[in-house]
């Protein structure tokens, strides 16, 4: 199995989570996105030219949710989706939040971040807020399981999980407000799948300065 990923990126993170906890052999094949990701050899892969994609015994599957569903199904054990309604509701719409509501909120922050772009200050106290509306929804989600809707790990904890755990260092916003949640992060943190793909800053700075590159030149051509 082949799993194509940019190890900063966090739609890609959660797979490469989600193969660590399915204990399945598989190889990383790093896209730096700076232009490897137009090549034809990877455009054959994706048309869409993003990663995640994951090939597996001759089966190509992008699009991050889809390659979780399929990894379930493929590979049910352990089993990473719960089998109850309410528990499998709570799991989807934390997944679905996190991609729908968190990322969106996310943009203008870590373009701030990165520096792309110099978002308004009014953009910036909006995605504050939205993201907090998120972090106040997934508190009230957690009940008195360790993970959402569940014992065991999720692929909740994997979209979730490897996002709400960074926002205090990479975009400046607390979760001190949410004992819950902080309780939660800590439980992640100490799992070898998420200390395995943690990226560092020096990371982070990589990526920021080849993807600057990029922008540059494709807008002068
Ligand atoms: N909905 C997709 C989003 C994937 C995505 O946007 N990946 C970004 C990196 S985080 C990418 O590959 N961008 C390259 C491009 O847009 O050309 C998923 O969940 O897999």
């Amino acid at each position: 199995m082949k799993l194509y990923h940019t190890p900063i990126s966090t739609n890609s993170r959660r797979v490469w989570v989600a193969l660590l906890e399915k204990n399945l052999d598989f190889e990383l094949i790093e896209i730096h996105l700076d232009g490897d990701h137009l090549q034809s050899e990877f455009v054959a892969i994706n048309p869409f030219h993003r990663i995640p994609v994951l090939v597996d015994d001759g089966f190509t599957v992008f699009e991050s949710l889809a390659i979780l569903d399929y990894l379930e199904t493929k590979y049910p054990e352990p089993a990473m989706l719960p089998k109850e309604p309410q528990d499998l509701a709570v799991v989807k719409m934390v997944e679905l939040v996190t991609i729908n509501e968190l990322g969106p909120a996310l943009s203008p922050l870590i373009s701030e971040k990165m520096g792309w772009g110099n978002p308004e200050p009014q953009a910036i106290k909006k995605a504050k807020e939205k993201v907090n509306t998120v972090l106040a929804f997934f508190e009230g989600l957690l009940d008195d399981r360790p993970f959402f809707g569940s014992n065991n790990v999720t692929f909740a904890e994997c979209t979730a999980g490897t996002v709400v755990p960074l926002l205090s260092s990479q975009v400046g916003v607390s979760i001190d407000g949410y004992p819950k949640i902080q309780a939660w992060c800590d439980r992640l943190m100490s799992r070898p799948s998420w200390q395995q793909t943690q990226f560092t800053e020096a990371d982070v700075a990589a990526f920021a300065s080849r993807r600057q590159k990029f922008l540059a030149q494709s807008e002068a051509s």
